[in-house]
């Protein structure tokens, strides 16, 4: 008869646990909330954030962004109508750290290509909010392109639970920002 030991097999479960890979899939967009905006051959589908809990200081933007064009543009920059900042990040696990960057060059949106910005990567950082996010409202906003320029939008408010399909992590609205754990540079 073999008996594990309890540490080992305790040790053996939470790896298990922390070994669940988030499923590569695209982003879930719920139909009555899907929107879409066009600047030339971009089109800017579905943006949206989360609703934040009182005293939040930042939030996430999401949105597809697909460039049918031939020519290749890069997101530079945005803006949002209860934020006294915006800036481009990336964020990328370290481990089981979530590092976030501001992505200072602005992100590649390559001819022929759809880019997501999503939860648990690229994503619009709203700093300084001035009022809490709640769910179901519009806010408006922009992005930043260097050849498209400013391009209007409407982030839709979901739930402070929402989350893309593939992000375990969850990212902004399902963590604290700025707690243990996570790592925000610039
Ligand atoms: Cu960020």
């Amino acid at each position: 008869m073999v008996q594990f030991p309890t540490t080992l097999l305790r040790a053996a479960l939470i790896a298990c646990a922390v070994s669940v890979l988030p499923a590569a899939s695209g982003v879930t967009i719920e139909t009555a909330l899907a929107h879409e905006f066009k600047a030339g051959a971009l089109t800017l589908n579905h943006p949206w954030t989360r609703a934040t809990a009182k005293g939040a200081e930042m939030g996430g933007g999401f949105v597809t962004i697909v460039n049918a064009g031939n020519e290749a543009d890069r997101l530079i920059g945005g803006s949002f109508a209860l934020a006294g900042r915006t800036e481009v990040h990336e964020m990328t696990m370290d481990g089981d750290v979530m590092k976030m960057r501001q992505l200072e060059g602005g992100l590649a949106i390559p001819a022929g290509s759809t880019v997501e910005l999503k939860p648990g990567s690229y994503h619009l950082m709203f700093m300084k909010l001035t009022a809490p996010l709640e769910a179901g409202a519009t806010v408006k906003g922009s992005l930043v392109f260097e050849k498209a320029g400013e391009v209007p939008v409407e982030f839709a408010v979901e739930a402070i639970s929402a989350k893309a399909k593939d992000s375990k992590a969850g990212g902004h609205g399902a963590m604290p920002m700025g707690g243990a754990g996570m790592k925000h540079g610039g």
